[in-house]
């Protein structure tokens, strides 16, 4: 007898974009997924990646049970034994070495788990380690800390809105493929060609004609590194020809005279040569960004993983600013997010900003950015002996191997630890170095909020989800693998009570937010534990929140969860001054660490450049280093290829197909290449996060079609100072035949 179908709704938990899906299934069984057409936000789109949650739950690969390993193999053990081990070790390691002495690296998935989220917190603070490292410094920290330093928080951070949007500039991103970062907008292509169908422009800066560039009506290739010169020199010209309109923001700005002094010498003429892009080309692109109606600049990966990837972020939104676009309807603005936004919390208009550099790490003395390490100094840190080396690592779903500069370096450091625990659903690239591995669920066995993307998102809306399966009986949630091992940090032991433990946590947080009234909110939330309850918090005292009674009607957990396509809150509204937390109470349009910058940027104008570079590139049926061993994705022509001009390839000797050896400073790849005229001649596309053919891993379908390692190619000693963040853009390699 066939058991009933059951429908459910799920947040795809694989990228950005955060589409609804509609997941269909028959007792244990995932019978079919399909965007899900009520969904307030994503209106039934989805990407190849969605279908792949089935492959997901189902990969016999995928870890159920705690890895121990003993005696140089990994063994299944049960979740008691795992975390007795895990006290055992860590325990006196802390008591010798300090709180230092244990490293966490947290990569991108716990973004996507508010499970992860929302406790990793808990684990860094019991732990009181400075060592904390994550994806962000392979990423986007350089646009936090410039959204930091101008508006006040690190995710203050403003995202075009693009439905009422005449004139996109896209720079150093690409929709079409990454479903948009920094910026929740699901099916950006159907958005992009209804902004050209009303009649708007979309134009695209990037060194490939991508597959953004390929919507857009201009694609002007820059070459890579070179970001932060074309945006000063954009906004030199606004303020040359007389074009500097910020409107309604004018009383809300400090320091446009310094800004305007520091632009000085970016004349179109001293960089187009550096940028590849014609003095008159830069010109226009300001005077149309100028010119329009509603518009603004949209920078992403490519513009934040350079060297001057803090100074370009922060050009972006100088030019937002300068043409009145930033916070007004159709350009750059904030989202007011249901839950855990920090620029709705406190009182509006004004903050205490972000600081930087509140401790620096051991041996290069890089700043903390953000509470954070750049990633690029994990090798180092327990490479170095001395006081407060690193002695033991906890990773939390994060795969440095693959995905940080120099993999090879760190593969062996990781070696070297006294003690490695990797909280992962795969035995992989990097989990095969640790000594014990705690596995999250399948995300279909997991409740969803978005804690940070509703942050980012183009269009305000609350949307849970609950598991669209029962939770296998006692298999821990991660949060409460977090918590265990936040215990065990703290001294409590392996066995303490996590309740107790959880209800301090919300106790502490309780007190900060709510104060007096911190008694009658925890009995509000009684009924719930864990994530679900922080939710609950969190939606219940935002902005849009039922205020715990004082505003009926307003939000709580229940009647989001009650809605399945989720709430639609709107459309983004203008949120300056109110949203702003810097001490001055003004958009800081002249941060002096950046102004500083600036004029090292100068400086380096006349410097040499290579003569060919590498750069990264995104495919929909790709996700960074963790989504090649699900057969939906894994079929299909070979993705790790590098697309190379045809005049480079003629140089080397080498023809469509060929395979070739491509050199960084530190390791080299051998690879196949394909001509491409997409490229810009002195630059290679290969994409990150492949290179699956590392002993000790398990993941039969990805090892079949491993690929290569782009970031053995990457310099793990350069990066933005001021954010730490690795440059991953402009590599310069040498190219031959094999
Ligand atoms: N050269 C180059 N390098 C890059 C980039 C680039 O563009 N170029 N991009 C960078 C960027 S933007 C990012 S975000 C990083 C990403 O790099 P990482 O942060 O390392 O993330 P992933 O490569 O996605 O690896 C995710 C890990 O999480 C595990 N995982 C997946 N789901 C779960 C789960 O539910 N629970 C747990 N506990 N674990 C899970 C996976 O098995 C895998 O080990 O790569 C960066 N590296
Ligand atoms: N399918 C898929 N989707 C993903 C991911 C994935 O791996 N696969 N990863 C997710 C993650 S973690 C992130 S952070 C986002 C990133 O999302 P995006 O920021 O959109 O990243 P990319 O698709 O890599 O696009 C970056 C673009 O910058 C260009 N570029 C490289 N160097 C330079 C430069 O110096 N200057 C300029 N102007 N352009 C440059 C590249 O050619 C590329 O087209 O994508 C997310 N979505
Ligand atoms: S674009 Fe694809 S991977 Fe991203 S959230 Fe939507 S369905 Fe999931
Ligand atoms: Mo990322």
């Amino acid at each position: 007898m066939s058991e009933a179908e059951s429908r459910h709704y799920r947040i795809c938990p694989l990228c950005e974009a955060c589409c609804g899906l509609e997941v269909k299934t028959r007792g244990e069984r995932v019978v079919s997924i399909r965007g899900a057409e009520n969904d307030v936000f994503s209106a039934g789109y989805l990407c190849p990646k969605a279908y792949a949650l089935k492959d997901l739950h189902e990969d016999p690969d995928r870890l159920r049970r705690p890895l121990l390993k003993r005696d140089g193999r990994f063994v299944e053990v049960g979740w008691d034994e795992a975390f007795d081990e895990a006290e055992r070790r860590l325990v006196p390691l802390l008591a010798e070495h300090g709180r230092d002495a244990v490293a966490l690296s947290v990569g991108n998935p716990s973004a996507h788990k508010m499970s992860l989220l929302l406790y990793f917190a808990r684990l860094a603070k019991g732990l009181g380690t400075k060592n904390v490292f994550s994806a962000s410094t392979l990423d986007q920290m350089p646009k936090q800390l410039a959204s930091g330093l101008m508006f006040g928080h690190w995710l203050s951070v403003a995202v075009p809105d693009i439905e009422r949007c005449e004139h996109l500039i896209v720079i150093g991103a690409n929709p079409a493929a990454s479903n948009g970062s920094m910026w929740t907008v699901p099916d950006f292509r159907a958005k992009a060609r209804a902004l050209r169908a009303r009649g708007g422009r979309l134009v695209v800066i990037d060194p490939r004609r991508s597959e953004t560039a390929e919507l857009a009506d201009a694609h002007h290739p820059i070459r890579p590194g070179s970001d932060a010169y074309l945006l000063a020199a954009m906004a030199w010209t606004l303020f040359e020809e007389g074009l500097v309109r910020p409107g309604r923001l004018e009383p809300h700005l400090q320091g446009l005279d310094e800004l305007r002094q520091a632009l000085q010498p970016f004349t179109p003429e001293a960089v187009a040569g550096r940028c590849a892009i014609a003095a008159p080309v830069i010109r226009g692109l300001a005077r149309d960004l100028a010119a329009a109606g509603r518009g603004c600049v949209y920078g992403r990966i490519g513009t934040c993983t350079q060297r001057f990837g803090s100074v370009a972020s922060w050009l972006v939104d100088v030019l937002n600013v300068l043409t009145g676009h930033l916070d007004a309807p159709g350009g750059a603005m904030f989202a007011k997010a249901a839950a855990f936004a920090q620029n709705t919390m406190g009182p509006p208009g004004s903050g205490r900003g972000v600081t930087t550099g509140r401790w620096a790490s051991r041996v290069s003395g890089a700043p903390e950015v953000f509470g954070e390490l750049p990633m690029n100094c994990l090798a180092e840190e327990i490479e170095t002996p001395g006081p407060g080396q690193v002695k033991a690592l906890i990773t939390v779903a994060s795969n440095p191997v693959l995905s940080a500069p120099n993999g090879a370096r760190l593969a062996a450091a990781f070696d070297s630890l006294d003690f490695m625990v990797s909280l992962d659903i795969y035995l992989n690239e990097t989990t095969r170095h640790a000594d014990l591995i705690l596995p999250g669920p399948s995300p279909l066995d997991d409740a969803h909020y978005d804690v940070a993307f509703p942050q980012l998102s183009h269009r305000n809306h609350a949307r849970y989800s609950a598991p669209v399966f029962a939770p296998e009986p006692g298999r821990p949630a991660e949060w409460q693998n977090l918590l265990r091992l936040t215990a065990i940090a703290r001294g409590l032991g392996a066995r303490a009570d996590l309740q107790t433990l959880d209800d301090e946590g919300l106790a502490d947080d309780l007190h900060r937010r709510a104060g007096a009234n911190a008694g009658a909110v925890m009995q509000a939330l009684a009924g719930r534990r864990g994530p679900e309850r922080l939710l609950d918090l969190a939606l219940r005292s935002g902005p849009w929140g039922d205020g715990f009674g004082t505003r009926p009607g307003g939000l709580t957990l229940e009647r989001v969860a009650a809605a399945p396509g989720g709430i639609d809150l709107g459309p983004l509204e203008p949120r300056i001054p109110e949203m702003l937390r810097t001490p001055s109470g003004k958009v800081e349009l002249a941060p002096p660490a950046l102004l500083q910058d600036l004029q090292n940027a100068w400086a380096e104008l006349q410097a040499a450049q290579p003569p060919l570079v590498v750069i990264g590139r995104r495919e929909v049926r790709s996700n960074n280093s963790w989504m090649h061993n699900l057969p939906t994705l894994a079929k299909g022509p070979e993705r790790c290829v590098a697309l190379v001009h045809p005049s480079d390839a003629s140089r080397a000797g080498l023809a469509d197909g060929d395979r070739a050896r491509i050199a960084g400073r530190d390791g080299a790849v051998e690879v196949k290449i394909e001509l491409s005229a997409q490229m810009m001649a002195g630059v290679i596309s290969l994409p990150h996060g492949w290179g699956h053919s590392l002993a000790g891993a398990r993941l039969g379908v990805a090892a079949e079609r491993p690929g290569v390692n782009l970031n053995l190619l990457m310099d793990d000693r350069v990066r933005d100072p001021l954010s730490g963040n690795a440059v991953l853009s402009g590599a310069p390699v040498t190219l031959e035949a094999l």
